[in-house]
């Protein structure tokens, strides 16, 4: 289903009055509003196409319904979200889930949606009917060269399609680990690993990237042979200028300073781009902001203030892509307030008083220092947000605008209740 424009600026038009008094009341707090609501408008987060269905446990897996039977669906989906916010103009696949069989004909449905590609993704932590050699034990790190070949030669594939669909950048999460003490050589299991990355690195079209992303436990609850940040710095390193480290914020132990972390890989320039999500015990499966949105201020603090020293590009030198799972939420909605939880966080940080941060710091004022963070944090700069969507086409308020056009009833009654999406 396509958004009709003129929908959604009635909406709009219905709560305007009552949005620019709170939006004026912000902005005269503001001291560079001409800068920061651009920033606001030009920011866009990925949409990976695995999170357009309810997501399973390894318990059981409960449709929302309506969910997309097909790629051209989750791209009507992403469509629909990006109508509503104006901050979604791209869609992450997931190879074997999503192969588009049509290149031409897909890039085209995603251009009538104002959409592109992001980074595709590729997937040796399960096995496909079709597969001959099993990823049971691992892919890159095997210790068997035909298994380690077969997961390089699906890589470069993934890479072929991206190129069809004017992606740039190769993103590789591995399962491959062990879970018990002495299953695994570490020093081999890394080199196998590095060795079958470097095969693929030269597969790379000149233009392109490729993300290593990195992960402590699950499904090995051992070891797993990319844990950390340093693993996967490690490896960038050895492979080149193409290859980067992929922060997902779910995949971290309990207590990691992440922030820190994506302040040390951006002063490297080895920070390729951040999967957003929130966890309460572990992994990734809840909704941005939902536990911690402190943390992800934190975390849009240092990646503002680490950008702007190297004078990147907020919106486009980093891949920025949502990467949840949402058991119980409808997922168009979670995924909205996972975009507007981004936003927030990103104008929070925007606000933060540089200068006088800096000036603390120098005098080790501490507490001047934390008055300066929380004072930006404890800002409400959601009319800010509604603001850069009213300019942009979006709605002011895009979950409350989805459910008053009744959109998952539509898609029900379209596609039928027991719909399941492809993806875990
Ligand atoms: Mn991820």
């Amino acid at each position: 289903m396509q958004l009709e424009q003129y929908k959604i600026d009635e909406l709009n038009h219905q709560h305007l009055a009552k949005h620019k008094r709170q939006f004026e009341f912000i902005a005269a707090e503001v001291t560079d509003l001409d800068k920061v609501l651009p920033k606001l408008a030009a920011f866009n987060i990925a949409i990976p196409s695995w999170a357009l269905g309810t997501g399973g446990t390894r318990f059981g897996r409960f449709s929302a319904g309506g969910e997309p039977r097909s790629l051209e669906e989750k791209i009507e989906d992403v469509g629909v979200i990006h109508a509503l916010n104006k901050s979604s103009n791209s869609i992450s696949l997931h190879i074997p889930w999503d192969i588009p069989e049509n290149a031409t004909a897909i890039k085209t449905l995603a251009a009538q949606y104002g959409l592109h590609f992001d980074a595709v993704n590729s997937n040796t932590f399960q096995d496909q009917p079709d597969q001959k050699l099993s990823y049971k034990y691992g892919s890159l790190h095997h210790a068997d060269q035909a298994v380690r070949k077969q997961a390089i030669e699906h890589n470069i594939e993934v890479i072929k399609y991206g190129v069809q669909l004017n992606s740039k950048a190769l993103s590789v999460w591995l399962s491959d680990g062990s879970n018990f003490p002495g299953q695994l050589n570490f020093r081999k299991a890394f080199q196998n690993t590095l060795e079958s990355l470097h095969q693929i690195y030269e597969a790379l079209p000149a233009d392109w990237k490729v993300w290593i992303e990195y992960k402590p436990f699950e499904p090995n609850f051992y070891s797993t042979t990319i844990g950390d940040w340093g693993q996967s710095y490690l490896l960038a390193s050895k492979l080149g200028n193409k290859a980067a480290t992929l922060v997902d914020l779910g995949h971290h132990l309990q207590g990691t300073n992440i922030e820190q972390i994506v302040s040390l890989l951006l002063m490297e320039g080895k920070l390729a781009g951040f999967h957003f999500n929130d966890s309460k015990y572990g992994d990734d499966d809840l909704t941005v902001g939902s536990i911690n949105p402190y943390q992800l201020f934190l975390i849009f603090k240092e990646l503002v203030e680490g950008m702007d020293a190297r004078g990147m590009n907020h919106a486009t030198d980093i891949g920025w892509m949502i990467d949840a799972s949402h058991n119980v939420k409808d997922p168009i909605e979670d995924l909205l307030q996972s975009v507007q939880a981004i936003k927030i966080a990103y104008a929070q940080a925007l606000l933060v008083d540089k200068k006088a941060l800096e000036a603390a710091q120098n005098s080790n004022d501490v507490a001047l220092a934390q008055e300066i963070l929380q004072q930006a944090y404890r800002t409400d700069v959601r009319p800010l947000i509604a603001e850069a969507s009213l300019q942009s086409g979006g709605a002011l308020d895009p979950i409350g605008a989805y459910r008053k056009f009744s959109i998952r009833e539509h898609l029900i009654k379209e596609r039928g209740s027991k719909t399941v999406a492809s993806g875990l």
